[in-house]
């Protein structure tokens, strides 16, 4: 084979969707008119209306950013004490704990699933305990039906950061309807995004009443202040954004889904390079196309890959790596020990998030695999 063409531009993990410039001027039209830039606009509501319809979810609001969504659950269902969740995630996980002075305790994610272990969860339990906060990494599903085992043995609450999964189903059941609360993300990075948001999925009009409250600053009326809420609002011109974003996310899907099939065929029966199976009865959240470099077999390592496929002119990423638990602000906690994370720490230091998003399309898919392949036999020399 000959050697593999550099991109003449960067090709990054991603690349969000954006309709057509004159689309979004047109849907904000009304809005210059009636000068109603934020505070429960009305393509909020349409937004926060399409997307109950589209989830399957009945009890969901819209937030500033997923992080916020998060916090704003943690605050609603009054978690204190300690919280069990993975240090294979996003910062943005255990920080929404920490700002409710509620302590991350971190446990060790299942090797198939690399989402939280519920054997791992249960060994972790302590009086202090109140909740479970578990990431869909990947749109990967946790085990749910084991985690809301745990959770009912011990009388704790479930938390579940979905921010990697857009409409993602476990046996046609929406992924917001486990748990007491999902959030999603619609940062621009992800799927469906706003550009900067968020949302939650609770499961009933209470709790969906207090999560509105708690993101207009605990405001029942003028003249009632109810709770110590926050600003957390989507404005207008995110909700705009959304609208139009959600129009094209069954074009995105097929577009993706054409990519990791490539990607499936080229990484096929390489030695040390494994894409995470997709679990049966489980719906693809296109969000990551994920391999995994254990080194032992692949003759190079995850470093060195994600380095060389720079010289290349693409920027794949190592999510999630450094754990969260190797942070300064965590790394002194007791569960944040090597020992307590060995699959979480193996993991880290093999994952690797190549290119993925429609307009890549199945030719830059197979550039990018061409690429991964030249760098790979180079290693192995
Ligand atoms: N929980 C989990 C498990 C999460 O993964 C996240 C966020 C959260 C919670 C928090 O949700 P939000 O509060 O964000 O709603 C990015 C995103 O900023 C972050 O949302 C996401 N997870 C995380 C996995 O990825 P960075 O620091 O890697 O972003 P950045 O700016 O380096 O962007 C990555 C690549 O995407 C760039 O190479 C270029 C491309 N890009 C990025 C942006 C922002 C674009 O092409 N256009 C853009 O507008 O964190």
């Amino acid at each position: 084979m000959t050697n593999p063409q550099r991109f003449d531009h960067p090709v990054n993990v991603t690349r969000p969707i954006v309709p057509p410039l004159a689309d979004y001027a047109a849907m904000l039209e009304g809005v210059w008119q009636h000068r109603v830039l934020t505070n429960d606009g009305v393509l909020l509501r349409e937004l926060e209306r399409r997307l109950s319809e589209r989830l399957d979810a009945p009890h969901i609001a819209l937030f500033s950013s997923g992080t916020v969504a998060l916090q704003i659950a943690i605050a609603a269902l009054g978690l204190v004490g300690e919280v069990i969740t993975p240090a294979f995630t996003f910062p943005a996980t255990p920080h929404a704990l920490s700002w409710a002075g509620v302590s991350p305790v971190f446990a060790d994610i299942d090797p198939v699933r690399l989402t939280i272990d519920p054997d791992a969860v249960e060994r972790a339990i302590t009086p202090r305990t109140t909740a479970i906060l578990g990431v869909h990494v990947y749109g990967i599903p946790c085990d749910v039906d084991a985690l809301a085992a745990v959770a009912a043995r011990h009388d704790l609450r479930i938390v579940y950061d979905g921010a990697h999964c857009f409409d993602t189903r476990i046996v046609q059941a929406p992924i917001g309807g486990f748990g007491d609360a999902t959030m999603l993300s619609f940062h621009a990075t992800k799927l469906f995004h706003c550009a900067e948001g968020g949302a939650l999925i609770v499961r009933d009009e209470a709790m969906l009443r207090r999560v509105k409250l708690l993101r207009n600053f605990g405001i029942a009326d003028a003249q009632t202040v109810l709770v110590p809420g926050i600003n957390a609002k989507m404005n207008e011109l995110e909700a705009a954004m959304g609208l139009l974003v959600l129009d094209r996310v069954a074009d995105e899907h097929a577009a993706r889904e054409a990519v990791t099939a490539t990607y499936r065929r080229r990484f096929a029966g390489i030695p040390g390079l494994r894409m995470p199976a997709a679990l049966p009865d489980v719906s693809d959240s296109h969000q990551y196309a994920v391999l995994l470099v254990d080194d032992s077999e692949a003759g190079l390592s995850r470093d060195d890959l994600h380095e060389g496929l720079k010289s290349f002119n693409v920027f794949a990423r190592p999510y999630f790596y450094p754990l969260c638990s190797e942070a300064p602000h965590y790394r002194g906690l007791p569960s944040a020990a090597r020992a307590n994370l060995p699959v979480s720490f193996r993991v880290s230091r093999q994952v690797l998030c190549l290119p993925y998003y429609g307009e890549l399309g199945v030719a830059g898919a197979e550039r990018v695999a061409d690429i991964v392949v030249h760098l790979l036999s180079r290693g192995r020399r």
